[in-house]
């Protein structure tokens, strides 16, 4: 395809998936990348508008995965791409931590007034989400001169040393990686459909495996995702993170909220937080904050921003220009758009065709999620056993027809939704109709 040509607006199928290009592309491949990292669907990207990717046979996909929750304004947005082109041309890297640039400063004032943070903030920018995490970690062992940090029953938070620790999943992140971090604990997660527990019973169980096995004076902080992202998009039972957070507040430790995927206009609100009147002490963000560059950011309490000693906190790349340029031209649509407002409607169009669907289907098994993170959990009909086959296979029939979905779960069960914000009503729909045909194939 060439580059003037316009991209379609509807799926397009030329040639079965993936064509003869990216099956070429695939044999390269193999030939030079490593064999550990994911293959996921391989149909090899050429360019992107919206929520349609062009694969490198001409094929229009539609993309309800925005690149695990990344491209949540979309696939090359103007804005962003002339705002990115324009920092390029400029200049690329000075690292901030040598000679500083606005744009840092800027996207950090704009985080400080967008993340429900407990009273005034401060924040301080990485690359990536495991980074962001990690960085939260040492802010609050260092401002609590505790270290002891309890996560929860399939958490997520990444893929370093720590953050492995810190992730519940042993296959595939953390098989035959270890020896992981000390000082991490876990307690129960709040998971409405299969513990039956209300928020304030869920957060009673997950506060005496606190008390009784970490004790608050050794405990630095509780770190959660307020909606679990790769854990199956769990969303913990009304009630269940106010009370941690009082908790926390009761005992001094701090509530570290890690809003990479749920954060930015994702759920309805801009964070996750917001739906239940939450703030926290720090908050974690990535992913949706620069419409695809690569950046992170830990934004928290004044006081324990600033407590680290200086120098304490940092890296080369931390807030790259192009990627800061990025972060205000996607934070800008976000508010013009109404993109929180958006991702609200998209969740109740997505959420009632499932319902329906569900009452067709035994085999699925939960309908859940907030705003366009929406997920259907499947199981064995007639118990809650997960079936991992059939969301294995549902995810390959969606990809056959050219709708990139995504699994998720700690057992695999679990078909997530989380299309681009600018996905048309058009867009959604279609991606819905080859979602229910394939669901229908696979748990009837
Ligand atoms: N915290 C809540 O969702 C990244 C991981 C995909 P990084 N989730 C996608 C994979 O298989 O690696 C994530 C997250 C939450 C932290 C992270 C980590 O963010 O930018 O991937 O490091």
């Amino acid at each position: 395809m060439k580059r003037d040509e316009a991209i379609p607006t509807r799926r397009t199928l030329l040639t079965e998936l993936p064509g003869p290009k990216s099956q070429e592309l695939l044999t390269r491949r193999t030939g030079a990348v490593a064999g550990g990292v994911s293959k996921g669907f391989p149909v090899f990207i050429d360019r992107a508008s919206g929520a349609i990717l062009v694969d490198v046979d001409g094929n229009a996909l539609l993309d309800l995965g925005s690149g695990i929750a990344v491209a949540s304004i979309g696939h090359a947005v103007p804005e962003v791409t002339a705002a990115i082109s324009e920092q390029a041309a400029s200049f690329l890297h000075t690292c901030f931590m040598v000679t500083p640039y606005e744009g840092y400063v800027a996207v950090c004032e704009a985080l400080n007034n967008l993340v429900p943070v407990t009273g005034e903030a401060r924040s301080a920018l990485f690359n990536s989400g495991a980074e962001a995490v990690e960085n939260a970690v040492k802010i609050a062992r260092s401002a609590t001169g505790k270290q002891a940090i309890a996560v929860f029953d399939h958490a997520y938070h990444g893929r370093t040393n720590l953050t492995m620790a810190l992730t519940a999943k042993s296959m595939p992140y953390k098989h035959r990686f270890g020896p992981f971090a000390p000082e991490v604990y876990r307690a129960p997660m709040s998971y409405p459909y299969r513990d039956g527990l209300s928020g304030a019973e869920a957060a009673a169980a997950a506060i005496s495996v606190l008390e009784s096995q970490i004790g608050a004076s050794n405990l630095a902080a509780v770190l959660i995702e307020p909606i679990q992202g790769e854990g199956g998009f769990i969303v913990p039972a009304p009630g269940f993170l106010p009370a941690l957070s009082a908790w926390c507040t009761a005992n001094e430790v701090l509530f570290i909220a890690d809003e990479i995927q749920s954060g930015f206009c994702r759920t309805g609100n801009w964070f996750a937080l917001e739906h239940e009147g939450v703030t926290a002490d720090l908050v974690t963000t990535a992913k949706g904050i620069a419409g695809g560059m690569p950046l992170a950011a830990v934004t928290g309490r004044v006081d324990l921003m600033n407590a680290i000693h200086e120098g304490g906190l940092g890296g080369t790349y931390g807030g790259n220009p192009v990627a800061t340029a990025a972060a205000l031209a996607t934070i800008s649509v976000m508010e013009r758009d109404d993109l929180a407002g958006r991702a609200a409607s998209l969740g109740k169009a997505m959420t009632s065709i499932l319902r329906t669907l569900s009452e067709d289907l035994p085999g699925i098994g939960d309908v859940r999620g907030r705003g366009a993170m929406i997920a259907v959990e499947l199981i064995q009909p007639g118990s809650k056993e997960p079936n991992p086959a059939a969301a294995k296979a549902a995810a390959a029939a969606c990809n056959a027809e050219g709708v990139i979905v995504l699994t998720c779960g700690t057992y695999g069960n679990v078909l997530r939704l989380l299309p681009p914000l600018a996905i048309t009503d058009d867009q959604l729909h279609d991606g819905l109709t080859v979602l229910g045909n394939a669901l229908r194939q696979t748990c009837g």
